[in-house]
Formats: structure tokens, C-alpha cells, sequence
């Protein structure tokens, strides 16, 4: 395994956090020599058996339930884990010392050798993520997807052989600690609020973004959405780099126009339809365009990116269709946990909707699906801690009811809908007050789904 220049052999490290990011640190950290120590909220006896053995085979020092000055002083550097607020009173304290805090994309930017493509933007992030490793594969390379997608960047660097590429997914909280790490292609997807209670403000959320490109050189590209306000300026602003736009403006270098994408890297320009595709809808045309572009920067040929969007048949809890029963479709969109995401949603989804929405609020103003609650939602059902405020931003508007549990969302919203409409799961909320995580709550609705019973009589009974 490579040395890494930030981390020397016995140097005391601390770690907080000990999750998906901040378990794969350890290893790494453990890895290099570093003499590592864990502070947790958690307690000992809330870890994991796994989670224990990591801690005695790898660590100096465990402390939980809580994080302490101490500890952490003790350190030379810290990893924070991303989800970590940077409010965290301990953090605080540690700004007055020498004590280097670094992220993962921080920790790994020093060593990372292969190509590197890293996507960030408030939805669409995994899908775009995975397009472009799925298209890389199938053009021979050795790709490594990683990152906010759910696999620590430290795994890859801890293989013997690094890849051809990396392929990032990389979230605002990651992007906040992320030091020297320079992405060779740069994707920014949209923006819209998300995270606004991590962050202390949108202000800080566009600004965590932004740092995608901090780092990049000539040579570099940034691959960046021309529909979008935000990201144009933002890309406006790139002095160093080569700008790939992607919308629906002609001067765009991936233009969409209506099912088709009209890509010009150099002087020749290449025609990709995406009719038939899981693409081919707004958003879908315009995440579809941003692969599309990174994929060929990357050096994939035409005909292995086109095949490979033809076969693309989307991602779990990210407007998956999970059912169609008497001419009603159920979407699973648990993923989405802004009102962005939710809005997104609503433009893709055929007929008017039943849509389910709430969870634990994480600042985002429910004001603003106002609009597409007015034209496309002919009822609202909200559920957790978040639904009296989602149900005040919109009952002048729409029709709203509430339910006590994802069963009873599920069977309120199935009797409510019409042939021809869409029942969509679409929360603008983070699940953990009724959930483990998105993906349990997106289990949820779906086991209700399959416990309809179909007003059609089956056919021998
Ligand atoms: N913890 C503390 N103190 C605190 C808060 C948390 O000790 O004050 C501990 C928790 O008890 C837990 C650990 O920290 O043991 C959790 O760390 P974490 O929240 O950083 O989560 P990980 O399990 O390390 O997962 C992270 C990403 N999570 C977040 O950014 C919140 C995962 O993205 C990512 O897949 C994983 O690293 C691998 O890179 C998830 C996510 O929700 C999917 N991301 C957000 C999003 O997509 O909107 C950004």
C-alpha cells in the first residue's frame, strides 16, 4: 500500500465517528501505522460485534458515548466522519490548536493516482455516479465507484493495485473537509437547498459545493449543469479549467434537445437518442448528459456509452417503479430527502399524484413545492415528525391527511387513487424518526405496496 504523506507510522490519530466512512478510516489509518483512537456517540455495548472487533484490533483508545477535548487534543490529526456537524462543541475547541481535522476525500487526495471523477450536486448524485462507472466497465476499464454511493474511498486505496479511475460520489459534507483533493473531471449537477441545518445556512451549502473545483488545473474539466442558475455561475467563475455545460441551451457542449443529446467535445458532435431509456424525461435527460460527457472525457467510445444507457434500468429508492396496480403506479423515491428531490420527482411522474411526504425535518423550506403541489398533487398524506409543517406550507392548496405509519399512508393513499395516477413516495425529509435509514423506509413502502389487494378478481378464483 502507497504511504500517504499525511500520515505517518505511530502518529496519533483520532477518529469521530464510528460509521460506514469512519470504520474504513480506521482500517486505512491502522493500515499505515498510525496509532488510532475512536471517539463515538455511541456507547461500547451500542457498537456492533463487528464494529468491537474493528476497535480491539485496530485501536489504542475507545471512547463513547460522546466526544471529549482530551482525546482529541491528544491527536496530531483528526477524521471526521461526514456526517458530523461541524457545530460539534469538541470541534470548536480544537480550532485554536495545531490539530489537523481532515475528511476522507482530504485524507485520500494525496495518494489517489488513478484517473478521478467526482459528481456532486443535491440529487441525482448516485445515478450519475453509477452511469459513469457502468459505463467505464464496459469499456474495459478497472473502475472503483465509491464514495457518498455507500463504499469508503479508503477501501480502493487499500487494494494492492489502485484502478484506472475513480469514481466519486461526493456529498457537501465530504466536499467540506476535502482539503487538497483534485478531481481530474469535476460534475456539479444542481442546486437547490438541502442540509441547511449541517450547514448553518444555504450560503454555506452552495459554498461546500463549490469546492469540487477549488483544487483543479488546466487540464481539468468541470462538467456543470448550464439549466441551472447556480451551478452556471459557479462555472462562469472557473478560470482554470475547461467548462463542459450540459442543458437545454444550444451553445451547450451536451445539448438536449427534446429525447436526444447532442455532445461536442472536440469539433465533431455526436448524437445519442434516449428515447425508450429509463433517461428520457427532464431530469433523467439531464443527469443521462452529464455521464455522458465525463464517460467520453474519461475516453470511452460512443458505442459502449450509448449501449450502456440502453440497458440502464435505475436505482433502488430513486423514483423506483415497484408497482402498478388497477392502472396505479407505486414510486419508491425515499431517497429524496429535500424538497428539490421531491419536486424533481413530480415533474417525472405520469398522472396527477398521491404523494407521500414527511420524516424528520432538516430545515429545507416546505414553501417551495408549493408550486408543483398546486399543479400535479391532488392529495397530500404526511407522515412523521415533519408533517404538521409540511401539511402548514401547503393545506391552503391542496387537499392533506395524516398518517400514523407507512402502513397506513400506504392503504390512505391506495384508496384515494384513480387509474391512470401515480402514488409516490417522495418525503423531502431525512427517516430516522420512524426508519433506520431511507433504504428501510423505502422497504417499507414497498412491502405495503405488495399487501394491496387488487380490486380486479383473479382470474380461476
Ligand atoms: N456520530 C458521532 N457523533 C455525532 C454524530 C454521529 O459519533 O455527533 C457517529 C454515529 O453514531 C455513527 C457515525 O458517527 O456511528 C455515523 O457517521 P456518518 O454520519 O458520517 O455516516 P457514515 O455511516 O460514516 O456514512 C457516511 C455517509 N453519511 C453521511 O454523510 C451522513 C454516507 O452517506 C456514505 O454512504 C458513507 O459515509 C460512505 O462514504 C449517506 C448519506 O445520507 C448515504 N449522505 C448524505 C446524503 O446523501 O444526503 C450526505
Amino acid at each position: 500500500m502507497k504511504k500517504n504523506p499525511l500520515v505517518q507510522t505511530n502518529m496519533a490519530v483520532a477518529v469521530i465517528g464510528l460509521g460506514i466512512s469512519g470504520s474504513a478510516a480506521v482500517r486505512y489509518l491502522h493500515a499505515l501505522g498510525a496509532e488510532v483512537s475512536v471517539s463515538e456517540r455511541r456507547s461500547w455495548e451500542q457498537l456492533r460485534p463487528e464494529e468491537r472487533r474493528l476497535v480491539d484490533e485496530c485501536c489504542r483508545r475507545f471512547e463513547g458515548g460522546g466526544h471529549s477535548p482530551d482525546l482529541l487534543q491528544q491527536a496530531e490529526l483528526v477524521f471526521l466522519s461526514p456526517g458530523i456537524p461541524p457545530t460539534l462543541p469538541v470541534l470548536q475547541k480544537l480550532a485554536d490548536t495545531s490539530v489537523r481535522i481532515v475528511g476522507e476525500l482530504a485524507l485520500a487526495a494525496p495518494v489517489l493516482a488513478s484517473r478521478t471523477i467526482a459528481i456532486t450536486g443535491t440529487n441525482g448524485k448516485t445515478t450519475v455516479t453509477t452511469l459513469i462507472g457502468e459505463i467505464l466497465k464496459a469499456a474495459g476499464e478497472e473502475v472503483c465507484v465509491c464514495g457518498n454511493i455507500g463504499r469508503p474511498l479508503f477501501e480502493c486505496l487499500l487494494e494492492e493495485q489502485q484502478p484506472d479511475t475513480v469514481v466519486v460520489e461526493a456529498s457537501s459534507f465530504q466536499l467540506d473537509n476535502a482539503g487538497a483533493f483534485r478531481p481530474d473531471i469535476a460534475v456539479l449537477l444542481n442546486i437547490s437547498p438541502d442540509h441547511l441545518d449541517h450547514h448553518r445556512g444555504y450560503a454555506e451549502y452552495i459554498k461546500a459545493k463549490a469546492k469540487i473545483f477549488k483544487n483543479q488545473r488546466p487540464g481539468d474539466s468541470a462538467v456543470i449543469c448550464d439549466d441551472d442558475i447556480l451551478c452556471a455561475e459557479l462555472g462562469r467563475d472557473l478560470k482554470n479549467v475547461e467548462v463542459f455545460s450540459f442543458g437545454h441551451d444550444k451553445r451547450c457542449r451536451a445539448y438536449i434537445c427534446e429525447s436526444e443529446i447532442y455532445l461536442r467535445l472536440q469539433a465533431n458532435v455526436e448524437r445519442y437518442d434516449l428515447t425508450g431509456t429509463v433517461f428520457d424525461n427532464f431530469i433523467g435527460r439531464r443527469n443521462c448528459a452529464a455521464a455522458l460527457c465525463s464517460a467520453r472525457l474519461a475516453g470511452a467510445q460512443p458505442s459502449v456509452a450509448a449501449a450502456t444507457i440502453r440497458s440502464f434500468s435505475g436505482l433502488e429508492h430513486r423514483l423506483e417503479l415497484v408497482d402498478t396496480r388497477d392502472g396505479v403506479r407505486y414510486y419508491n423515491d425515499s431517497k429524496a430527502t429535500n424538497t428539490g428531490a421531491v419536486i424533481s420527482a413530480l415533474q417525472q411522474v405520469p398522472g396527477k399524484v398521491i404523494l407521500i411526504a414527511g420524516g424528520r425535518d432538516k430545515g429545507d423550506d416546505y414553501g417551495l413545492l408549493r408550486e408543483m403541489v398546486s399543479t400535479k398533487v391532488r392529495h397530500l398524506i404526511v407522515i412523521g415528525e415533519a408533517a404538521t409543517a409540511i401539511a402548514a406550507a401547503v393545506d391552503d392548496i391542496a387537499a392533506v391527511a395524516t398518517a400514523a405509519s407507512m402502513e397506513e399512508a400506504v392503504k390512505m393513499a391506495s384508496s384515494l387513487a384513480r387509474a391512470g395516477e401515480s402514488v409516490l413516495l417522495s418525503p423531502a425529509c431525512a427517516s430516522f424518526d420512524m426508519f433506520d435509514s431511507y433504504a428501510h423506509r423505502g422497504r417499507a413502502f414497498r412491502d405495503n405496496v405488495a399487501k394491496i389487494q387488487s380490486s380486479a378478481t383473479p382470474v380461476g378464483s
